[in-house]
């Protein structure tokens, strides 16, 4: 019974800031809100180097670290908190693959992006990430 369904989780959702630029956002979060989840808290910012670094320190050393670090601090982007049944893989499983010429159509990536950097939307890949980067971007808050 719905009872025993998977258990009511959080996760940081990034609109990059091609999507903000693009002015996608209202369509991502349209798309996520209509699969069930739930927007808790939500703010546009530009993002800073040090706190783009802390964010993708397990990317430190990888040779798209540098580009990855100027593109996200680029712009504003959106950073959201969203909850729901299982919503740390429903989120992934939305976004498609990392590589948008890799993920399926359907998906966000799928649907609006093709370039492997500006890929348009970050969302936590565990539970224990989500945590982390949620204290991260509202610790304070
Ligand atoms: P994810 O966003 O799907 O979790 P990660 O492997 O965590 O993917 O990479 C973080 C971000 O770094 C990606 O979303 C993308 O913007 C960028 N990125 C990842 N792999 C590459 C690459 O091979 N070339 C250029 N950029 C990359
Ligand atoms: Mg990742």
């Amino acid at each position: 019974m719905d009872s025993e369904r998977i258990r009511i989780e959080r996760t940081l959702l990034i609109v990059k800031p091609d999507g903000v630029d693009r002015r996608l956002v209202g369509g991502i979060l349209s798309r996520i809100e209509r699969k069930g989840y739930t927007i808790e808290c939500m703010k546009t910012i530009t993002i800073d180097r040090e706190l783009a670094e802390k964010h993708y320190a397990e990317h430190k050393g990888k040779p798209f670290y540098d580009k990855l670090i100027s593109y996200i601090t680029s712009g504003p982007a959106v950073v959201a908190v969203i909850s729901g049944e299982g919503c740390v893989g429903g989120l992934r499983y939305l976004m498609g693959n990392t590589d948008p010429l890799k993920a399926a159509p359907g998906t966000i990536r799928g649907d609006y992006a093709t370039n492997v950097t500006k890929n348009l939307i970050h969302g936590s890949d565990t539970l224990e990430n989500a945590e982390r980067e949620i204290a991260l971007f509202f610790g304070g808050e």
